[in-house]
């Protein structure tokens, strides 16, 4: 299981789209052994950033994310590589923009985050948020084909 494929689901968020950073952030992502298996451009409506930032509800930065996530067109790619959940993450880096800068100044979002709402990339954070962000933006598309691999020992 260790070097089957997994997949994850990630995007480019409005702050790198608006800056022109789309395709130099594919690149890096390409460059670090992940497939684009599927991506799509997209402007999201309010409620669908809401259903997509649903765990987040209720928290003080809610609106500022939404007004953030809903102020331009995002990318949304499919991602595929052994370990792609963990691995598109520490690509990534810390969620906070400055953080990201000290602790990982590689990070696509040191390079190309703007603060703490606006950090040009997400990514999955778990086995269960790729399935589920996954189905959200490429619905029939099959995110994660290690699924029964992964819960037969469970089961058995
Ligand atoms: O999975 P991440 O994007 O790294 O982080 P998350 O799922 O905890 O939060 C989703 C997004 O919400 C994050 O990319 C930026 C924003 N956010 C999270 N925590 C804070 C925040 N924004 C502000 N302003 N303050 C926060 O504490």
């Amino acid at each position: 299981v260790v070097n089957s494929p997994e997949r994850t689901l990630a995007m480019i968020k409005p702050d790198a789209m608006k800056a022109g950073k789309a395709g130099e952030i594919i690149e890096k992502i390409e460059a670090a052994g992940f497939v684009v298996v599927a991506s799509k451009e997209h402007s999201l409506t309010n409620a669908q950033a809401a259903e997509f930032y649903a765990e987040h509800e209720g928290k003080s930065f809610f609106n500022e994310l939404i007004n953030f996530m809903t102020s331009g067109p995002v990318t949304a790619l499919l991602l595929e590589k052994p370990g792609a959940i963990k691995g598109w993450r520490a690509l990534m880096g810390p969620t906070n923009t400055a953080k990201a800068r000290e602790e990982a100044p590689d990070s696509l979002r040191a390079l190309f985050g703007t603060d703490g709402t606006m950090n040009a990339t997400h990514g999955s954070d778990s086995f269960i948020s790729a399935a589920r962000e996954g189905a959200f933006w490429f619905p029939g598309a099959l995110v994660q084909e290690r699924t029964l691999a992964m819960i037969k020992p469970i089961i058995s």
